[in-house]
């Protein structure tokens, strides 16, 4: 009974817009694997949110086949939580019309995720790109959760599903549980190893900014070996060495020790023996997850399987909540 009492309800996602890095992962996804036990998780592969920026169909979707072999390959366990394609549960796109009434063209204008992704493409800055945070916000908000375990770059997005929740509950009557965004304290922005003050990201030009779970060891040494460090040479974590602070990070999350053990650990030893240690220790970490994805990629009923389930579960959670809504805002039902 104790346990059941603290059982949360949480959503997150990842686009399948890239090949995933260890951004997502030491972000996210670790989060997920830890807070499946003991709570009830919706996990979705955010194909929707892709299609904001270009991608090539076939290759959007042999990536989201992919996203969901790497969640599980990293231990995001399908008995244990509601694993699925967003795509496959129209709610998300039906509920994010009804909160995009709700929501002004001004505060969407000035999310920092909108305005980075303009930029970058600014030949393609169309309605979805702007509707985004809607549509995240409609994810969160038709499972009723307490929580959404996200990086840090997602937190602003979390904040705005509340003000829509609290909006809606405001005008409509309490509808929506109000979310709180659930980010850890080490890891929780993996930066650029080729400019450390940005975040490292799938979709990243540079390739040797990110490094990718489709990397192999080989590339993995060599992105690490090359990534960008300042001008001294001792290993300490501080905000002016964001270069050295980043490697670690990374190597304390995946050493799974803290940061001022690997202070310590690399205490007197150059920038070399540094990175070297940080790829190896990241490479040998990804090697049983690349084995474990490839070996679930190769069995396809069985990931059709889990998905369809997934969508089943989740379609059913999600309408019980659009239907509330549609009663609240005076849609007509039928009888
Ligand atoms: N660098 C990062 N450090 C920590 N967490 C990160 N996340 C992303 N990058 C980092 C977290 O991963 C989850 C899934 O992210 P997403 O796929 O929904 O989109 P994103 O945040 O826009 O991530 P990317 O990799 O930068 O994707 P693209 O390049 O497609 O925009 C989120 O919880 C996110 O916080």
């Amino acid at each position: 009974m104790e346990a059941e009492r603290g059982r949360k309800t949480l959503y997150s996602a990842a686009q399948p817009s890239g090949n995933l890095t260890i951004g997502n992962y030491v972000g996210a996804i670790r989060n997920w694997v830890r807070l499946q036990e003991g709570n009830d998780c919706f996990y979705a592969i955010a194909n929707m949110h892709s299609i904001t920026v270009r991608q090539e169909p076939a290759e959007l979707r042999r990536r989201t086949l992919e996203a969901a072999a790497l969640y599980i390959a990293c231990g995001v366990d399908p008995e244990k939580c509601t694993l699925y394609v967003q795509s496959q549960v129209p709610q998300h796109a039906e509920l994010t019309w009804v909160l995009n009434s709700l929501t002004y063209v001004g505060e969407m204008s000035r999310m920092t995720q909108f305005k980075d992704k303009s930029q970058k493409h600014a030949d393609n800055i169309n309605m979805g790109l702007m509707d985004y945070p809607v549509l995240m916000a409609a994810d969160i908000l038709l499972y009723q959760v307490d929580g959404v375990p996200v990086g840090l770059d997602q937190k602003q997005h979390v904040e705005i599903a509340r003000d829509i929740a609290i909006r809606f509950n405001n005008r409509y009557g309490e509808t929506f549980r109000v979310p709180e965004p659930l980010i850890l304290k080490t890891g929780a922005k993996i930066m650029s190893l080729q400019e450390p003050t940005k975040k490292m990201s799938k979709s990243d030009e540079n390739l040797n900014a990110s490094i990718f779970f489709a990397d192999d060891k080989d590339t993995i040494i060599r992105k690490f070996k090359r990534a960008v460090t300042d001008s001294g040479n001792d290993i300490r974590y501080s905000e002016e060495k964001a270069g050295v602070s980043n490697l670690l990070t990374i190597y304390s999350v995946f050493r799974d020790c803290t940061v001022e053990e690997a202070e310590k650990e690399f205490a007197g030893k150059g920038y070399g023996e540094f990175k070297l240690a940080v790829g190896e220790t990241v490479a040998d970490k990804l090697a049983p997850v690349q084995a474990e994805q490839k070996k679930l990629l190769a069995d396809k009923a069985y990931l059709a399987g889990v998905l369809a389930s997934g969508a089943e579960r989740a379609f059913k959670a999600a309408r019980k909540t659009l239907s509330k809504v549609y009663r609240k805002i005076g849609f007509y039902q039928g009888e």
